[in-house]
């Protein structure tokens, strides 16, 4: 980048502290392990996982701002907007969001260009209206009345469930693996969001019944139906074990070499944060 170019100290450092601290980092490994498993594990495919991890973060500091959940802490620190300002907060996630564009159309991710313009389009239908950004709008604008298993599937898989698609189709591409086998990391990218979800869900009403003394079935902070309190917590249970299930037949053509995946299948619907 040219040498005439100021970045100011204090946005570079609320864009450093809303990434570097802390986080499962779940989509760049998803992203390095659909790569591996068709025999790319280099630098390139490191870059294309923290613009996708650059994307997320942004997502989490613009989500904890007041005019949306107005949240006073993130992975256990303050949020950005607590630490340092509003304003702040909302450039630091705009320059997180395009400096994400900036690092997947880098040469490191891939030598054609070709590839590289694809990932850049999907990335931005991943993260924009029809993805991560029009799926919150969904949540927000029925967060105060009852909704339908079919609304909230809808709104889950666009908000959440978007990016971890892409993880994991965008790792198959920067491997060059067949459209077959992007289009089956596509569908385990599905299958993988549908049941972090699920297990969030599940995490927040543990939670509830922790402070409550009993299981809602709604989201404590935000009152919003979820989809464990309108399927209950057995059949939610049933429907991960079946998620993880299909995940592992989906990855039976890769055989031992698919067990990362697997495993990370298996870490999403036990993990505890
Ligand atoms: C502001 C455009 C915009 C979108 C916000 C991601 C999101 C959309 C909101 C976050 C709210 C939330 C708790 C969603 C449920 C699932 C989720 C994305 C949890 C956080 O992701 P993790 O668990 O976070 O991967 P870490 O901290 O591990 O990176």
């Amino acid at each position: 980048m040219d040498g005439e170019v100021r970045r100011p100290a204090q946005l570079m450092e609320a864009m450093r502290y809303a990434v570097l601290g802390g986080g499962k980092r779940l989509r760049p490994i998803l992203v390095a392990e659909t790569a591996n498993l068709f025999g790319r594990s280099d630098d390139g495919v490191i870059y294309a996982g923290a613009a996708l991890e650059l994307i997320h973060c942004y997502s989490l500091v613009h989500d904890d701002l007041p005019a949306m959940d107005d949240d006073d802490l993130r992975r256990g620190q303050p949020t950005v907007h607590k630490a340092f300002d509003e304003a702040t907060a909302i450039l630091a996630g705009d320059a997180l969001l395009t400096l994400a564009f900036d690092i997947i159309a880098d040469a490191r991710v891939h030598e054609s260009a070709d590839i590289r313009l694809t990932l850049s389009r999907d990335l931005a239908r991943a993260a924009g209206i029809g993805g991560m950004a029009g799926g919150q709008m969904l949540d927000l604008e029925s967060e105060h009345r009852d909704r339908t298993e079919a609304e909230i599937r809808t709104l889950q898989a666009m908000k959440t469930g978007a990016l971890l698609r892409y993880a994991c189709r965008a790792g198959a591409i920067l491997a060059d693996a067949s459209p077959n086998d992007a289009d089956r990391l596509k569908r385990f990218g599905e299958i993988i969001g549908l049941a972090f979800q699920l297990a969030d869900d599940l995490l927040d009403v543990e939670a509830d019944a922790e402070a409550m003394g009993k299981a809602t079935g709604k989201d404590a902070e935000a009152g919003k139906a979820t989809l464990v309190g309108l399927l209950g917590i057995e059949a939610t249970r049933a429907e991960l074990d079946k998620l993880v299930e299909e995940a592992r037949t989906l990855l039976s053509p890769f055989g031992e070499n698919a067990t990362p995946l697997n495993e990370i299948a298996r870490y999403i619907i036990e993990r505890k944060n």
